[in-house]
């Protein structure tokens, strides 16, 4: 079926200095000219009369015309732009949908450039990224994704992992020709290559995952240890109610802060203790669902009680990093910063402030953030899982073949992680997952 053309302003709504409105498909310079004339040349900018279908004026503005397939999503395209107020901005697209166009769906302009191959999925998902980046170093790290930095990594392994399953799958087709295919040392240099890169990537997908998502970091303890000051100072806002009362906190509180460029979550939560009453239970359940969630958690201790340090740490917390984080030294001359006797254990005051350096250096480090650099990509959720079940299949074929001598397993095994890998640039993906994965994005994009 051929693409219809489709309309939707480009910038934000609201009001501004220019607003944008793009079209896009084959019908796209008809459907322009009937606003604007005649269109100039390709790329050339040229300033124009916006008019309804009743020829009167509507806004005035400069006109854009982007051959085919030389745009962003490879069709003809035109934006006008014109003045940034919400009413010429409906008007024009009004317009437009007169002329021919349609409204377009969230996402469907950067579908569009993935169905024409302008981008493939995992560079269509950084332009996401990109827009909704909250730190300047996941912008950076996006914008690496979208110029394909990340895609060319996964493209690699996959080509690698291609490689050794068609040498593998010849021997086994012409046994007559007596190759010892599995005493063959360029075989197994391959092997730990490919298995090694899809480590690498799999390690720099998960800090990219992290600059994408933000990193959770759910504050826990005792009643009264001091978990809302330490929010409070962390962040930098009272966002918490801080009493010398146990239990004055009962819901999720939830913090932004931004420790060198990573986005960090913090979560407070009501104090985990026994014999609640019902809506402080119902707090204590929150925490719990909350560190179900998180990527790390804090255990926060009152340091002038008299425990020691990992003495009270429950013994239900999930199996995420725990930094225990001893509160309020100011009371007890306690030593500032990590303790170096216990590992992942230091000393803070949240009324001084001191030793929380320290601790953000310790969330940074948990948070992989020593890893970022230029080297550094955002990577979703469903790419980390797709390289881990590729690394899976990977794994599973090279022990047939190690320990069975199974070429036939060892291909099929390297058949299904190539595929994992393919979901990632969208080589192979099912529908569903390619409308699941547009319709995040706004309308316009
Ligand atoms: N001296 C001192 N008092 C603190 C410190 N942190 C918290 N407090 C006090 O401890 C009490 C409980 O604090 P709060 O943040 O509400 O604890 P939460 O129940 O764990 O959230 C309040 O009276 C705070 O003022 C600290 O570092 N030093
Ligand atoms: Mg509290």
């Amino acid at each position: 079926m051929k693409p219809d053309t489709i309309v939707a302003a480009a910038t934000p709504p609201g009001t501004g200095g220019i607003a944008i409105v793009r079209i896009s498909g084959p019908q796209a310079s008809e459907v322009a000219e009937q606003l604007v004339g005649r269109l100039p040349p390709p790329r050339e900018a040229q300033h124009r009369t916006f008019r309804d279908a009743a020829g009167a004026a509507i806004d005035s503005g400069i006109v854009l015309y982007f051959a085919a397939p030389n745009s962003f999503t490879g069709e003809d395209v035109v934006e006008l732009q014109g003045h940034g107020g919400p009413m010429p901005v409906a008007m024009i697209v009004d317009a437009a949908v007169g002329a021919g166009a349609r409204l377009a769906a969230p996402g469907e302009f950067t579908q569009r450039a993935f169905l024409n191959g302008r981008l493939d999925l995992a560079q269509a998902e950084a332009v996401a990224d990109l827009i909704s980046s909250g730190t300047a170093q996941a912008a950076r790290a996006a914008l690496r994704s979208l110029s394909g930095e990340f895609s060319k990594r996964v493209v690699a392994i996959a080509a690698e992992i291609e490689r050794l399953r068609i040498f593998v799958e010849a021997a086994i087709d012409f046994p007559e020709e007596d190759v010892d295919f599995l005493s063959d040392g360029e075989l197994h240099a391959a092997i730990g290559r490919a298995s090694s890169a899809l480590t690498t990537l799999i390690g720099q997908s998960a800090v990219g995952r992290v600059l994408r998502d933000g990193f959770r970091v759910v504050i826990v303890g005792k009643p009264n240890a001091g978990k809302s000051s330490l929010m409070n100072r962390l962040s930098g806002e009272d966002t918490a109610i801080v009493t010398e009362v146990a239990g004055t906190t009962r819901d999720i509180l939830r913090e932004q802060i931004d420790i060198d460029g990573l986005a960090v979550e913090l979560v407070d939560t009501a104090g985990l203790r026994d014999n609640p009453d019902r809506i402080e239970a119902e707090g204590i359940r929150r925490a719990r669902e909350a560190l179900a969630n998180a990527d790390a958690a804090l255990w926060i201790q009152d340091a002038s009680d008299g425990n020691d340090s990992r003495a009270d740490l429950p013994a239900d917390l999930p199996s995420i990093p725990i930094i225990v984080v001893r509160n309020k030294i100011d009371l007890t001359g306690e030593a500032a910063g990590a303790n170096p006797r216990a590992p992942r254990t230091l000393g803070v005051s949240a009324a001084t402030g001191a030793g929380l350096d320290e601790l953000r250096r310790q969330i940074g480090e948990l948070a992989g953030y020593e890893n970022l650099g230029e080297q550094t990509v955002t990577a979703r959720r469903r790419h980390v899982d797709a390289l881990q079940r590729a690394a899976q299949h990977f794994a599973a074929g090279c022990r047939a073949l190690r320990e069975d001598r199974a070429g036939e397993v060892f291909a099929e095994e390297l058949r299904l992680a190539h595929r994992a890998l393919g979901e990632i640039t969208g080589a192979c993906s099912a529908d569903d997952l390619l409308g699941r994965i547009f319709s995040e994005f706004c309308i316009g994009k």
